[in-house]
């Protein structure tokens, strides 16, 4: 198949589900085009089947914001006249799933799949926003076919947008071979050259991740164990989080590392990821640390328990419980058994229920699906 994909090109899980989808998809030998106003961040494959088309804006002073949305629309009905692609797959509703519905309309009488899938914010925050509602509840109807990563984020979906077509509810999924442990001693002696235990946290520090709740959970742990505690990512969030540290002088027992490229290599070393968001639909980085057998201390919330099991895969607490947080995490710190335990049963979760072969394959399935359907009673269906 030929398929344009249109993506966050950022650090975003949304971006990095896209993009990885575009990598695992041109493996199988499909013609992938990504379109997007700079290149995927995490696109570093040399596969010749996989191609970016950048939406450039016009930059005129009336402009205070350019409008992107219609340079990209412009741009999807280019590349899916020029590439003849077969379907165009959007990640993230707003604005991709209205610029991929004003692109199909350009192009009629030629018929242009489209496919949104939702990832989160897009419909917990951004969507629920009075002033885009109608406008996302809008281009997810006149999609031919819509995919939310959990089930959790299905249902809110129906409810809270009243949508009466069906959703595919499509997990995300990672590359079990790129993300499982192989420790690098080098690596692990330099961030515990003790042997202190490895706490870690990698989100894009907006306020839904509750960055301080982090340092306070390891503030408590590390008062039971010797740890160190690895912050990865940026964002908003970040000075309070490190003030937050210094004020308890944590010092260097706390590091920040910004932005990475590759974190399956830091996963690896870790022994326990922190996730104690206010809400995630899926929580991709959690899938990730499970595949490199890192239990997962997490809020119990959204989509979260789809893919942790609470006292199998790592621990499912209230949110904003940082007391229960850390109890629950020094003591699976200090018993070495059933940390193991848990790290292995993550693993074992993540390889039978959301490696990339499985979870690409239904996505195949249902870009065949929506070709030959046309989308479900859609009212552009040609
Ligand atoms: O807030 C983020 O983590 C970024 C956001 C995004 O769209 O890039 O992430 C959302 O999509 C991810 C990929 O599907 C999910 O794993 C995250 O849980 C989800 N974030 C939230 O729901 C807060």
């Amino acid at each position: 198949m030929k398929i344009g994909i249109t993506c966050y090109p950022t650090y975003g899980g949304s971006g990095v589900v896209a993009t990885e989808m575009g990598k695992e998809l041109a493996a199988l030998g499909h013609e992938i085009h990504f379109i997007s106003y700079s290149i995927p961040i995490k696109l570093n494959s040399t596969s010749e089947l996989i191609h970016f088309h950048e939406v450039e804006m016009l930059n005129y002073p009336l402009f205070e914001h350019p409008p992107y949305a219609l340079a990209l629309a412009t741009k999807m009905a280019e590349v899916a006249t020029h590439q003849n692609l077969d379907l165009l797959h959007v990640h993230y509703a707003i604005p991709h799933s209205v610029s991929a519905y004003l692109a199909k309309q350009m192009l009629l009488p030629r018929r242009l799949p489209v496919i949104t899938t939702l990832h989160g914010t897009d419909i917990t925050l951004v969507g629920n926003d009075r002033s885009y509602l109608p406008i996302t509840k809008f281009s997810i109807e006149r999609s031919d076919g819509v995919t939310a990563v959990s089930v959790y984020l299905r249902d809110l979906t129906y409810r809270e947008f009243e949508i009466r077509r069906p959703i595919e509810m499509i997990p995300n999924f990672v590359n079990c071979d790129v993300f499982r442990r192989s420790t690098n001693r080098e690596l692990k002696t330099k961030y515990a050259p003790n042997g202190e235990k490895i706490l870690v946290h990698v989100s894009n520090f907006r306020p839904v991740k509750r960055v301080t709740d982090v340092i306070e959970i390891f503030d408590r742990v590390r008062q039971k164990t010797t740890a160190r505690l690895l912050m990865i990512g940026d964002g908003p969030e970040r000075s309070s989080a490190e003030w937050l540290a210094k004020s308890k002088r944590l010092g260097c027992q706390v590091v920040f590392l910004g932005k990475q490229e590759s974190i399956a290599e830091i996963l690896s070393i870790a022994d326990l990821m922190l996730l104690p968001s206010e809400t995630e639909s899926f929580g991709l980085v959690a899938l990730e640390a499970m595949a490199c057998e890192v239990p997962v201390v997490a809020s119990n919330v959204g989509g979260l328990p789809e893919v942790i099991r609470d006292g199998q895969d790592g621990f499912l607490v209230k949110p904003h419980e940082v007391d229960t947080m850390a109890l629950k995490a020094a003591a699976l710190l200090a018993d070495d058994r059933k940390h193991q335990a848990m790290g292995q049963s993550a693993r074992q979760r993540a390889l039978e229920n959301f490696c990339s072969s499985k979870i690409i394959a239904q996505y195949e399935q249902y870009y065949e699906q929506v070709i030959r359907n046309g989308g479900f009673n859609n009212p552009d269906k040609h």
